[in-house]
């Protein structure tokens, strides 16, 4: 990596696979039980909130029971390590990057450990269930908190600061994602248009690998160690 000054890591779903947190688009294409659309939409949210709230609260309390893996371990190495810039750009709404000890994290699709406050439009950081959960600590409104997590026709978070990285990266590597959602599944196209080298490391070829001057095949657990070392 001796030409290598900044670097853009996109990670998905896959990376966490091997702590045990569930993917998105697996055999069964259910996550955990429900279609996506039934439960990551603002529709969904009006149309039951119930459901929706008890979805996250779920794998809120779920994140108390995984552990990083040695993907995320490897970053956070990478991270501390790293003398240019780099940017770790998560999919992921667990906190198992932070957790890992990886400081330079962006969740452009939100965090289970966040909460949305509609009457005061707070972010708030939360830890137990927003379904009868305590009132916003920073309005005192009761009923009022969604999960701060971007639903499907939701704007991602920070999506200025990741083009902005992505045209001073040299390298772009995306992680266990399967390609499907948009904007993320776009960064490769944009990397390679602006001539930044792209790699990918997935259990299988994304929807995009065409894109990816390299493409590994594996677990990230595994494949991850080995490009950091
Ligand atoms: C927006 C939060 C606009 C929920 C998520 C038609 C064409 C193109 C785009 C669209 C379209 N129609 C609609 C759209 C836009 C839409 C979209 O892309 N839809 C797709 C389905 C076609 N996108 C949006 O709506 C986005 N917003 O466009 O806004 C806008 C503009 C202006 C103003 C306002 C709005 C918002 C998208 C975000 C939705 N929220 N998550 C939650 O998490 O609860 S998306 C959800 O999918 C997760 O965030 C997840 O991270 C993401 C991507 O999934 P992956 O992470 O890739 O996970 P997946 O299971 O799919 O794949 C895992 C991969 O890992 C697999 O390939 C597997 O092989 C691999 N793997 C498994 N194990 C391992 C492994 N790899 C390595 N090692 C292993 N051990």
């Amino acid at each position: 990596m001796a030409d290598i000054q900044n670097i853009v890591i996109l990670t998905g779903a896959g990376i966490s696979a091997e702590s045990g947190v569930a993917t998105f688009r697996g055999p069964d294409g259910l996550w955990e039980g429900h279609r996506v659309e039934d439960v990551a939409t603002p529709e969904a949210f009006a149309r039951d909130p119930e459901l929706v709230q008890t979805f996250y609260d779920q794998r809120r309390a779920k994140l108390r029971s995984v552990e990083p893996n040695a993907a995320h371990r490897a970053l956070a190495r990478l991270d501390a390590e790293w003398p240019g810039e780099l940017l770790v750009v998560t999919q992921n709404v667990d906190d198992l990057h932070e957790r890992a000890g990886a400081g330079r994290v962006l969740h452009m699709h939100g965090e289970l450990k966040s909460a949305w406050c509609l009457a005061c439009d707070a972010r708030v950081r939360w830890e137990e269930n927003l379904l009868g959960g305590p009132p916003c600590p920073s309005c005192g409104a009761s009923g009022r908190l969604r999960p701060d997590i971007v639903w499907f026709g939701e704007m991602p978070y920070e999506m200025e600061r990741i083009e902005r990285a992505l045209h001073k990266a040299d390298l772009f590597v995306s992680i266990g994602t399967s390609g499907a959602v948009y904007p993320a599944a776009g960064f490769v196209q944009t990397a390679r248009y602006l001539g930044v080298r792209t790699l990918e490391m997935n259990l299988e070829p994304s929807q995009g690998s065409i894109f990816f001057h390299e493409s590994r095949v594996g677990l990230a657990g595994e494949l991850v160690p080995q490009w950091v070392e």
